[in-house]
């Protein structure tokens, strides 16, 4: 697979003498900064006259938003120098727990979970860092950043003073916090405020205790120095905001500025006024219009808010993408997943480049406070090609001896994805039938309980798709003995609202007529393990010789290409393919599901294509495959199709689904 690792630490090390390795490097770095007293570091907040003081001197930041998780490392350094050319001189994100703490106890902070690598980037790039650590982060992350692992106790009370969840919390952030320290401001390092807890007023749950045993923590390992604030929508305000953090809050442009400060006031009396998420943009879910914020709404309010001498930090100034399984979801109405993209339109775009937003928004900066001299690198290089014809490999279930290695979980009624430790993507739950069902009989899960996609196949042969808030009935039969396969897909765990307990796979035993199906067999699924190291060998399966049926249900289609050495960013097109997950040199690229829309194409980042030599691509399509297998490479991403409009009539007139009331608008 192509480099994705962080060059810059790679030059680091090979220009310094062997035994001056880069952390020395830092730490002597550190330790010179701190040695004369007339040099002493601060950051404070000036309750006298309303602002921040860096150093003794008066401060404001103007930040912006970007997720190292959604951005591939290779591209860090290229992202943050353009936000610091746009006229930031800070930038604002989370650290999402669940990405650094796969399993409890195991920790990861390699490659593109490197924290460090990043806050170094963020330093070379002349950045302040303005830190959220949560636990909890919402940020349209799966489960808003909390591990899915901790629902393995299925009594969990998230996000409050429940001593399940603090003894995990505490564990990860003894880990995390330490490794922080040394890069607090007044420690030599480049953070000069750290966020507790994300938006806890919208929670609804109101547990004061949970946000000062956060914050004790906090104080216990990081010192008493460093600024400890808190960030709140205003009717979260009341509840999100404590006596000892310095309270901030979020809003876009559409909202009233004075009001909110005003209301702000009662809870920080004095300080600098700060909006934590000034949005730049929205986010995008699965089936819903595209979202958009034009720039002069934007810069309106945002020179409103500099000219009252806030703080601001953009929400997002970079978006990304996420990449994986890791989008989170929102419950409005029904169920919204979201979308592969996180461009957000955001003024860097998911490509990374300079948009027209970028440039009114510098414009608003640069009456306030110095910009950096010289020009915005220009767009990166794009390129297409194709079309390229896929071939089958093979059906899913086909693979079920690799997928699922150590054979599968026995139980009389399904378990959740939880209970088997299966944390993202697909779980087979697999039984038999006990009686022969002659005539066409309603088959379905009560309560709702399929969470979130399941496709059901009959003996080999695929029979429809069952959607959770969506659709809820196919209509089956079999004889007695026929082997009913249900592969459950997690679409994201929900990252907002009250209810951050969402469990995944089949929740309430799947009922067939009035016959409750028992005796089940759960196979959790290892489908990124075999597209990395089985079907690059060349791997097939049976159904190879026999016609593909039409809808086919999940599938493997791959092909390889080669590509210029020219080279360039590129935006994979898949067009009639239904819904799936695609892989680029065994790199999760993401979902796709060109019938929903509104995203049609898949960013994919210059660094994961092999110039020279081959490249590989994986499709694994859920539920049906066009007639011409293609895919083809655009220069140009499609985020905002309207697809699911004509999707949503199909739903309407089918009558073997029961939507549920559905919104169409965006934000
Ligand atoms: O703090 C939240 C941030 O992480 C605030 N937001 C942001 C939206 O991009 C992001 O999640 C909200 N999210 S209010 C909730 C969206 C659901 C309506």
């Amino acid at each position: 697979m192509a480099n994705l690792g962080n060059p810059r630490c790679a030059l680091v090390a090979q220009q310094t003498p062997p035994w001056l390795s880069f952390p020395l490097l830092l730490l002597l770095l550190l330790l010179l900064t701190q040695a004369d007293p007339g040099t002493r570091r601060s950051f404070v907040v000036d309750r006298d006259n309303d602002r921040f003081l860096l150093d003794g001197a008066p401060f404001r930041y103007v930040s912006g938003s970007l997720h190292y998780f959604r951005v591939p490392p290779v591209l860090w350094a290229d992202r943050l120098n353009k936000m610091r050319m746009s006229g930031l001189n800070a930038i604002q994100f989370y650290v999402p727990w669940n990405y650094h703490e796969p399993e409890r106890g195991v920790y990861n902070f390699e490659g593109s979970r490197d924290l460090i690598a990043f806050l170094t980037e963020a330093s070379l790039a002349n950045l302040y860092v303005i830190l959220r650590p949560g636990p909890y982060i919402c940020a349209e992350w799966e489960m808003g950043g909390l591990p899915a692992w901790l629902l393995q106790n299925p009594k969990i009370r998230l996000r409050t003073s429940d001593p399940l969840f603090l003894e995990a919390v505490d564990s990860w952030f003894k880990v995390l916090l330490p490794k922080i320290y040394p890069w607090l401001y007044h420690n030599g390092g480049n953070i000069i405020s750290i966020q507790v807890e994300n938006e806890y007023g919208s929670f609804g749950v109101c547990d004061t205790s949970y946000m000062k045993h956060l914050t004790g923590l906090f104080r216990t390992i990081l010192g008493k120095e460093i600024l400890l604030f808190t960030t709140d929508g205003p009717e979260g305000l009341q509840c999100g905001s404590l006596q000892e953090l310095y309270t901030t809050v979020d809003f876009g442009p559409a909202d009233n500025i004075s009001k909110i400060f005003a209301l702000l006031r009662k809870y920080e009396p004095r300080g600098p006024m700060v909006n934590s998420e000034y949005y730049t943009g929205w986010l995008d879910y699965w089936g819903q219009n595209h979202s958009v914020r034009p720039a002069p709404a934007v810069t309106k309010s945002l020179e409103k808010m500099l000219s009252l001498g806030a703080s601001v930090n953009m929400y997002m100034f970079h978006g990304g993408t996420n990449f994986g399984y890791w989008n989170g979801a929102d419950e409005k109405g029904r169920f919204l997943p979201i979308t592969t993209s996180y461009d957000y339109d955001a003024p860097i775009s998911e490509a990374g480049d300079p948009t027209p937003k970028l440039f009114a928004i510098r414009n608003v900066i640069s009456k306030f406070q110095e910009i950096p001299l010289g020009p915005l690198p220009p767009p990166s290089p794009k390129m297409k090609f194709g079309p390229l014809t896929l071939r089958l490999i093979g059906d899913l279930l086909g693979f079920l001896d690799i997928l699922c290695p150590q054979g599968p979980v026995h139980s009389i009624l399904p378990l959740t994805f939880e209970a088997i430790k299966q944390d993202h993507g697909f779980v087979l739950y697999q039984t038999v039938l006990t009686v022969t069902i002659a005539e066409l009989t309603e088959f379905w899960v009560p309560k709702n309980g399929i969470h979130d996609r399941a496709y059901v196949i009959l003996d080999g042969v695929f029979q429809g798709v069952l959607e959770r808030d969506m659709k809820n009935k196919l209509f089956l039969t079999g004889k007695v003995g026929t082997k009913l396969d249900i592969v459950v897909e997690n679409m994201g765990r929900l990252s907002f609202g009250s209810n951050c307990s969402d469990f995944k796979g089949l929740l309430e035993p799947p009922v067939l007529g009035d016959l409750i199906l028992t005796n089940w067999l759960m196979y959790p699924l290892n489908v990124d393990k075999l597209v990395k190291w089985w079907i690059p060998l060349q791997l097939k399966n049976k159904l190879n010789s026999r016609p593909l049926p039409s809808p086919s249900g999940p599938v493997f289609f791959s092909t390889t290409f080669s590509i210029l050495s020219s080279g360039g960013d590129t935006f994979l097109y898949l067009p009639g393919w239904t819904k799936g997950q695609v892989w680029i040199n065994g790199f999760n690229l993401g979902r796709y599901w060109t019938k929903r829309g509104p995203q049609e194409t898949l960013y994919v980042p210059r660094p994961l294509l092999n110039q020279g030599v081959s490249n590989k691509i994986i499709l694994l399509e859920l539920e049906n495959v066009p007639a011409k297998p293609q895919i083809q490479f655009l220069d140009t991403p499609i985020l905002n199709s309207t697809s699911h409009k004509t999707f949503i009539y199909s739903l309407l007139t089918d009558t073997q689904s029961v939507p549920e009331p559905m919104e169409l608008s965006g934000h």
